[in-house]
């Protein structure tokens, strides 16, 4: 009997323990509800056992406070905290800026102590009203006078939060962040030791690395460098940029890399159909995203039918092709290498961009699976 109860709970830890060491922290972004048809997804449409930690994007800032963006934000915040009724592990983070947000706004909150401070003091009641778990800041580009000032702004915040949960007796809010994957951002803008000392965790934006500006094709996404890479393409991939911020002195358990569930596409200019062939410009929208240049994981399930996929064994992801049009992306074959990868690296775990371009319906990949793309990450996470 005593034996068999320390049996059960020899399993029950290390059930417990494979379940809850990786991270997946997934986004959820506020516009998707505005797409098309099928394409229109609220957070009520998120499995609430799929991730570890949802994020909720953007929250704006207003009179230096934290606020809303949409006009029914509050609607969908309640939404999506009602996933924990159904699991109370889950956590949830709302973020803050993102790419519309404009780093100088930003800047100007950041710089100066008053505003600094009323900002932060802003957080916990607007976070606590709405029944966040905790705060992801979203400052994409902070320039080199900034570096210091999103320091100071991480360690006011995460002191504010250590006060807060004191006086109220509550659980400390979790304090996260958004970080560019290229070399030249996270030199100018973070310092990344000191943030991490004081950030939950850091998701590492490990996508984008390619785009039309380049005017040729090419992965935005690549695990690792690909042997054509001119020399100065040699920081643009997964590999390099998690080395590189591990190196700064961030701690592997607290980096989280990002994997997207969408690709970047573009409009070929020539027959020549392979990687670092010429465009005429990024691809065409897609019926849902209805933006150049960028395909939701949905909505590339549909361009494979009749396309032709190649796999770049050197970076470990695909491109598919079809008429003039090509499309760099992660499959479920690609994301299991990334795992595999940060599992080796010994990383925190995996972040999503975003539920809402994954196959949330399971109306367009595969018969019936919801979420197959972060469903794929997720058995990856807890494989033995
Ligand atoms: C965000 O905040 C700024 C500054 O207060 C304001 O000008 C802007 O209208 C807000 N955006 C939205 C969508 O509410
Ligand atoms: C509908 C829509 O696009 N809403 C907003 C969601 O938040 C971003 C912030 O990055 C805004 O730019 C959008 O306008």
């Amino acid at each position: 009997m005593v034996l068999r109860a320390a049996q059960t709970g020899f399993v029950v830890l290390v059930l417990l323990q494979s379940c809850s060491a990786y991270k997946l922290v997934c986004y959820y972004s506020n516009w998707s509800q505005y797409r098309d048809g099928l394409g229109s997804c609220f957070p009520d449409a998120i499995d609430p056992f799929l991730c570890t930690h949802v994020i909720y994007s953007f929250a704006n800032i207003s009179n230096n406070e934290l606020d809303t963006w949409e006009w029914n934000d509050v609607t969908l915040y309640d939404m999506l905290n009602m996933l924990k009724l159904r699991n109370p592990n889950l956590k949830t983070l709302l973020s803050v800026g993102g790419w519309n947000f404009g780093s100088q706004r930003f800047s100007k909150i950041a710089s100066k102590s008053r505003s600094r401070r009323t900002f932060v003091k802003s957080v916990p009641p607007f976070l606590r009203t709405h029944g966040f778990d905790g705060l992801d800041l979203a400052w994409l580009h902070p320039g080199r006078r900034d570096k210091r000032y999103f320091t100071r702004l991480v360690k006011e915040m995460k002191a504010e939060f250590a006060r807060e949960a004191e006086e109220e007796t509550k659980q400390q809010l979790l304090l996260s962040a958004a970080v560019s994957a290229g070399k030249v951002t996270i030199d100018s803008g973070y310092d990344i030791a000191q943030i991490s000392q004081h950030l939950d965790f850091i998701s590492l934006l490990t996508y984008d690395f390619h785009g039309a500006w380049r005017q040729t094709t090419g992965h935005h996404s690549p695990l690792f460098r690909g042997q054509m890479d001119a020399s100065s393409d040699r920081f643009n991939n997964a590999d390099y940029a998690v080395g590189y911020v591990l190196r700064q002195g961030a701690p592997a358990d607290k980096l989280v890399m990002g994997i997207p569930a969408f690709g970047r596409s573009f409009t070929l200019a020539s027959s020549n159909s392979g990687v670092g062939a010429p465009i005429s410009g990024p691809g065409l929208p897609g019926l849902f995203t209805k933006e150049e240049g960028t395909l939701a994981y949905y909505e590339i399930c549909d361009f494979l039918h009749q396309a032709t996929v190649h796999r770049l064994t050197d970076q470990q992801v695909p491109y598919a092709t079809k008429g003039n049009q090509w499309v760099g992306y992660d499959d479920k074959e690609s994301v299991q290498k990334k795992v595999q990868y940060l599992r080796n690296r010994q990383l925190a775990g995996a972040m999503v961009w975003a539920l809402d371009l994954d196959d949330f319906r399971g109306a367009f990949c595969s018969t019936g699976v919801r979420f197959p793309l972060t469903s794929a990450i997720k058995d990856a996470l807890i494989a033995a």
